[in-house]
């Protein structure tokens, strides 16, 4: 591994300056680069680094991301007069040009490029590049925010192309967001982009929409834009503490990024007059520390904002000091973050479960939900169990217009259809890990879910009938495995490997069903591997609320939980005791254990004998 750490730092981009008044841009002044590079050699760090020399950027390299007429326009100032160049200004937002400002852009340009080539050739580590004009809003047609050229930006593609890197991770620390970067590879996999930033809902500059959390990437390049929205000013070192640990960090080491570029602002730290946060410059070394933990430790930092001289320039210093491996320094305050960070870190969390595993595969909050038809009878479930409402009626077509119209005529059916498609979808999609949904018409509702489930895309479900009913099902391809636990024999009407028919009396009082949970549901289950189980318990069931709920209870090992109880009946107790069983409050009371009758242990027997050559987890005998 590569040692040492670059610093890349030239005068020549303190050259340019605002030349006339203008409260908006008076704060970008050549000061910033000076005091941060003479605090570095206060604290004899500037003598510890790999001192790097800038160079200009070349118009291919500004072209990576820039359009050449653009680039037309900002090699256009360099000879403008003061009136010229403030009309040329005025097409941008919060821009300035000065004659130097060309040169100094191009520096900035070459300075991350330098530092990018630094630690791509393994002649450091990591390094700085302290440059000035900043770059992260700037896009392919416009500067913007004092941003004239996009440093970091080109340098991702830069890198690409050059040494052919397949991912690399941007994090904007500043305390804008830098909608340039985004702009740039909003549909580009190969670049994570993560950004905190003043919001303040929409309130604060860029004042865009698209800086929210919700803005995750588009294209291929969805859940590849880490948007973390502050809505309220005075963050601190907690606030970003909490961002790194619950958003950054765990899709940075999901990711596994080959090189870390830092749009590294300090508007974000304490004193700060346009970000009004409160992160103390000790904050930048822990941030800085987590991400050298990353990509191998290859790492650039590039300077972007921060106007308060003594907070970017302390800032600065750590952030050097421990690129340079020194001890970190003790981070101070309260370590518990507030309501709002807490509540902006929870709706990326959320806007990017379905991209990330590191976020998805977290237990649900909600462990059940019930949809029933009273729902007076409500309040009688646990209550973790969240009770649905119904699909609106646009849902609804969607997935029925899909399908044979027919079966859904009548009314009630639809509404059964209803609860049963909103509780499924919820499972499938992992916003809950079971359900229950009450059903008039549990056939058609079954023939539907199972439907949906393929559509879907699951390979295998588990299809467990309590009672009499017909499906109409196509069971040949071993996508649906249908086990019908009825009171009546059935006359065999298929031969297919995929239904079995359990036919079960079970005792009034007691529960004799452990027989045939244990002895043959389960193994079965457990050969089949589903991708979901669905119980459906329809009319003249043959067994009681205890048997029901060992059932549900015992099936909870197979589809990581995944299960959906189908209830024909609207009797509250069952539903109470299923819900019970998949939500898990308490341990149900199944019954008195009480031995199988001759009449069933005869049935389990018939059915081990019979299928225990094709579901091999039945065999608990050598001779057979
Ligand atoms: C900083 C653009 C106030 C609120 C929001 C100066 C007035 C002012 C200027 C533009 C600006 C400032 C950055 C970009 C930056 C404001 C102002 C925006 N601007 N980007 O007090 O640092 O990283
Ligand atoms: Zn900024």
């Amino acid at each position: 591994m590569a040692s040492g750490t670059a610093l890349i730092y030239d005068d020549e981009m303190t050259s340019y300056k605002l030349l006339w008044d203008d409260p908006e841009c008076d704060i970008e002044v050549p000061e910033r680069l000076l005091s941060s590079y003479e605090q570095l050699k206060h604290y004899h760090l500037v003598e510890r680094c790999i001192h790097v020399p800038v160079r200009e950027g070349t118009e291919e390299e500004i072209m990576l991301v820039h359009s050449s007429e653009y680039l037309e326009v900002v090699k256009s100032t360099q000879t403008m007069n003061e009136e010229e160049l403030q009309r040329v200004s005025e097409n941008y937002d919060a821009v300035y040009f000065h004659p130097n400002t060309y040169r100094c852009a191009k520096l900035a340009v070459g300075a991350t490029l330098q530092l990018v080539d630094s630690v791509m050739s393994g002649k450091v580590r990591n390094g700085m590049a302290l440059v000035r004009p900043p770059g992260h809003h700037s896009q392919r047609n416009a500067a913007n925010g004092f941003c004239v050229f996009n440093n970091v930006a080109i340098a991702a593609q830069y890198a690409k192309r050059r040494y052919g890197l397949q991912r690399i991770l941007i994090v904007d620390w500043d305390v804008h967001h830098g909608q340039g970067i985004q702009y740039v590879f909003e549909e580009d996999p190969s670049v994570l982009y993560y950004s905190w930033h003043r919001y303040e809902h929409q309130q604060f500059w860029p004042l865009l929409r698209e800086s929210d959390y919700d803005a995750v990437g588009q294209g291929k390049g969805k859940g590849f834009n880490l948007n973390v929205p502050w809505n309220k000013v005075g963050m601190g070192n907690s606030d970003y503490l909490a961002a790194f640990f619950h958003v950054l960090l765990p899709v940075a080491f999901e990711f596994v990024p080959e090189l870390i570029l830092v749009s590294s602002g300090y508007d974000s730290g304490i004193g700060d007059p346009e970000g009004q946060m409160n992160a103390t410059p000790e904050c930048f070394a822990h941030l800085t520390h987590f991400l050298m933990q990353l990509a191998n430790g290859r790492l650039c930092a590039v300077l972007e904002g921060g106007y308060h001289l003594k907070s970017l320039s302390e800032s600065v210093c750590m952030t050097v000091k421990t690129l340079l491996r020194d001890p970190l320094p003790q981070i101070s305050g309260e370590m518990a973050p507030c309501l709002s960070a807490i509540e902006s870190i929870q709706n990326v969390r959320g806007a990017h479960k379905p991209y990330w595993k590191c976020l998805m595969y977290e237990v649900p909050p909600v462990k059940t939900a019930a949809a029933i038809v009273s729902k007076a009878d409500a309040h009688l479930l646990p209550v973790s169990v969240q009770v649905e409402m119904e699909m609106n009626a646009q849902e609804l077509k969607t997935f029925v217009s899909a399908f044979d119209a027919e079966l859904v005529k009548e009314e009630k059916a639809l509404l059964s259809l209803q609860n049963v498609l909103a509780v499924l979808d919820k499972i499938l999609k992992k916003k809950v890990c079971s359900g229950i949904a009450e059903s008039s018409v549990a056939s058609v509702s079954t023939t539907f879910a199972l439907k949906h489930c393929f559509d879907f895309g699951l390979q295998r479900v588990l299809c467990i009938v309590v009672g009499d009913m017909d499906l109409e099902l196509d069971l040949d391809d071993g996508k649906i495995l249908l086990m019908n636990i009825c009171q009546k024999q059935q006359t065999e009407k298929t031969n297919s490997k995929y239904y079995i028919s359990l036919n079960w009396k079970e005792d009034a009082e007691r529960n004799n069903f452990f027989c045939a949970v244990l002895g043959f549901i389960l193994p079965v289950a457990y050969s089949y591997q589903p991708d979901l189980v669905i119980i459906v318990i329809g009319p003249n069931r043959s067994l009681g609320v205890n048997g029901i709920s060992l059932l549900t209870c015992l099936l909870q090992g197979l589809a990581e939980s995944q299960i959906l109880v189908v209830i024909q009946d609207t009797e509250i107790k069952l539903v109470q005791s299923v819900a019970k069983a998949l939500s898990g409050v308490s341990t149900p009371d199944f019954g008195a254990y009480a031995p199988a009758s001759q009449e069933n242990v005869l049935e389990i027997k018939r059915l081990r004998d019979q299928l225990q050559q094709e579901w091999k987890m039945l065999r608990c005998s050598v001779r057979d």
